[in-house]
């Protein structure tokens, strides 16, 4: 094996990929060698050596500029490139397996044929990079290693920061087949970018657990280990018996140095990584997480080690703990942020003021630019991003890479929704928040995948552009999930977003501080709750020394009661939506979840007749 690419792959290649003795592993790459046809080829091992080819690399190529803090660089996506490309992204479904309407899905044999024809020869003239991580902590339950092939070093750069290394964990695994296969080409670039977006394609075989990706940049489309996995392991999961979720993980500081771990699932952009770095709690994870039940004991891991969060509105107020290490030196890279003449980065919502001109996504960019359509160009992209290693945060929780996962308390939900839910609420019990906190979550669409942004959509856990089982399946599973264990953790819903009826936020960005440390004191039943309709809402006087004590602000009563008025139209009409779309876009939808969202309804009905449409709290007490 591999005797057919060991002239590309050169003495030390053919060595680094010899030693690991797998021959799926071996028959794999060669296959993708002899199809992409790159001229040649780099094999990463753990080494720095190997990280340190790549960072060059990077700025030889220039897929990545220096910027002018040391360790910082910039990288661009092509103008339509800057977000994830759900219509592009398809499941390779072979016609004999059970699949669901919900997910975009092509028929296995023609996917193939097709992406197959799009990668032949795609990396002619090219280096190609071989690469090996461990998804979650090495050596454990939780750990799945994947191997990267790629001819973007920005792409290879990305992932040493953002992951694990598993050159070593592949070398333990011996013939093992289960492992994850990532092919990716950012195919023909013009100007350091992606030309043939038609040609733009992210498939997901299953099957074979193997994610192809050509003609594209953008990291939720290229990096493999991040969304690409994700959507293998939540098919991986279901058929082993655990969960693979869009969640952060955390830990939050209770009183007398108790630490509760809470997980937490938002739709891109809507505030889970700001959330998973709040000053005074510890971070285990932003993004995806592997659950496990273990000897009864629900237990989590952070499936990365880095950050590719959104940079927007990131200012030393809001975001202390970040904003600090974007503005010092250390390794990050930055993708489609603004520069200036002196190469210094900017995004829309930075401390100061922003330049008139500079460098970004459209080239040379100046106040009002316009793009073909004539939109105005913003200096910054909304879905600009950083990407670095979490240790650099000064706030890293000492349990991230603990073999055993974290245990978890408590699991919140969070959705962009300006006018139905409180900011923050409690399930009656697990079966009540996985379905009507989870699996009825709605949010508006964001600049973090192309189309349009601003329109509500159903988005269950979080997770619904990264399900590879049928949704129906998916909540059938978690259901199951909550049997068994010795302590149920409690779930939440949070909201950040929520406005008033003229439309100006209702809660200022720290609040979401005191959320958390309420939902921290009340997986211990340290202080107790309002049961409304809805779920259990937090009383003033336990919010009030909160607010003091955590950011130190004043809580007025009358805030209070206009940000926990239950919205009992607004909740009726969402329940409605829900209902509709588990009717007609579902396959086989658990009764469970039509009969929570029928007695939610009947809980609000009931309020309405008794107390009217809009319902302060203290009604319930
Ligand atoms: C998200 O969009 O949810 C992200 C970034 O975390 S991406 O890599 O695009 O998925
Ligand atoms: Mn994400």
């Amino acid at each position: 094996m591999l005797e057919k690419v060991r002239g590309r792959l050169g003495e030390e290649g053919y060595r680094k990929l010899s030693e690991i003795r797998n021959k799926r592993l071996h028959r794999l790459i060669e296959e993708y060698i002899e199809l992409c046809n790159p001229s040649k080829v780099f094999v990463c091992d753990d080494s720095p050596r190997c990280e340190e080819y790549i960072r060059e690399q990077a700025i030889r190529k220039g897929e990545e500029r220096k910027l002018s803090i040391k360790g910082h660089t910039v990288h661009f996506d092509g103008y339509n490139d800057q977000a994830r490309d759900k219509r592009g992204t398809m499941f390779l479904i072979p016609k004999d397996i059970e699949s669901d309407s919900s997910l975009n899905a092509i028929d296995r044999d023609e996917g193939l044929r097709e992406i197959r024809g799009i990668i032949e020869n795609i990396m002619e003239g090219k280096e190609l990079i071989i690469k090996f991580f461990c998804l979650g902590p090495v050596d454990s339950e939780f750990s799945i290693p994947a191997a990267q092939l790629t001819d973007s070093a920005y792409v290879a750069h990305s992932e040493g920061l953002l992951y694990r290394p598993g050159y070593e964990q592949f070398r333990k695994i011996g013939e093992s087949e289960r492992f994850f296969f990532l092919v990716h080409s950012a195919g023909e670039l013009e100007k350091g970018v992606s030309k043939n977006i038609d040609g733009r394609r992210v498939y997901i075989d299953m099957k074979e657990n193997i994610v192809y990706s050509a003609n594209t940049q953008y990291g939720g489309n290229t990096i493999g280990l991040k969304k690409l996995s994700m959507r293998l392991a939540i098919h991986l999961a279901s058929h082993e018996g655990w969960l693979t979720e869009h969640m952060l993980v955390m830990g939050a500081h209770g009183p007398n140095d108790r630490v509760t771990y809470l997980l937490g699932a938002f739709p891109s952009m809507c505030g889970k990584t700001s959330t998973s770095m709040m000053p005074g709690e510890t971070i285990v994870g932003d993004d995806i997480a592997y659950l496990r039940k273990m000897d009864g004991e629900l237990r989590a891991v952070n499936v990365e080690r880095g950050v590719f969060g959104v940079i927007g509105g990131i200012n030393s107020r809001d975001d202390p703990i970040i904003y600090q290490v974007l503005t010092h030196p250390g390794e990050i890279i930055f993708s489609n942020i603004l520069v200036n003449e002196t190469g210094e980065a900017y995004w829309v919502g930075k401390n100061g003021r922003i330049p008139t001109k500079g460098f970004n996504h459209s080239g040379e960019w100046f106040l009002g630019k316009l793009d073909s359509e004539g939109v105005e160009i913003p200096p910054s992209h909304p879905n600009a991003r950083f990407t670095f290693d979490m240790k650099l945060l000064p706030n890293i929780d000492s349990r991230i890479d603990d073999p055993q996962g974290v245990e978890v308390g408590g699991i919140i939900y969070g959705g962009r929704d300006s006018h139905t839910s409180v900011p923050v609420m409690e399930a009656f019990n697990w079966e009540h928040g996985i379905l009507i906190m989870g699996a009825s979550l709605e949010s508006e669409t964001t600049a973090a995948t192309l189309g349009k942004s601003g329109v509500r959509k159903l988005d269950p856990m979080s997770n619904h552009d990264f399900l590879s089982i049928p949704l129906s399946r998916y909540i059938w599973n978690y259901l199951d999930f909550g049997k068994g264990l010795r302590y149920v953790p409690k779930i939440f819903a949070v909201n950040y977003f929520l406005r008033d009826f003229e439309g100006n936020p209702l809660t200022d960005k720290v609040a979401k501080r005191v959320w958390l440390k309420w939902m921290e004191l009340r997986v211990h039943e340290d202080v107790e709750a309002i049961k409304t309709p809805v779920g259990l809402i937090p009383r003033y006087e336990d919010l009030k020394p909160l607010f003091k004590k955590v950011v130190n602000q004043g809580f007025k009563e009358e805030a209070y009661a206009e940000i926990f008025t239950i919205r009992v139209p607004e909740n009726l009409s969402r329940i409605e939506r829900v209902k509709e779309f588990y009717r007609e876009k579902v396959l086989n939808t658990p009764e469970a979840l039509l009969k929570a969202l029928e007695e939610q309804e009947k809980r609000l009905e009931k309020a309405r007749e008794e107390y009217g449409y809009y319902i302060t709290p203290e009604k319930f007490i």
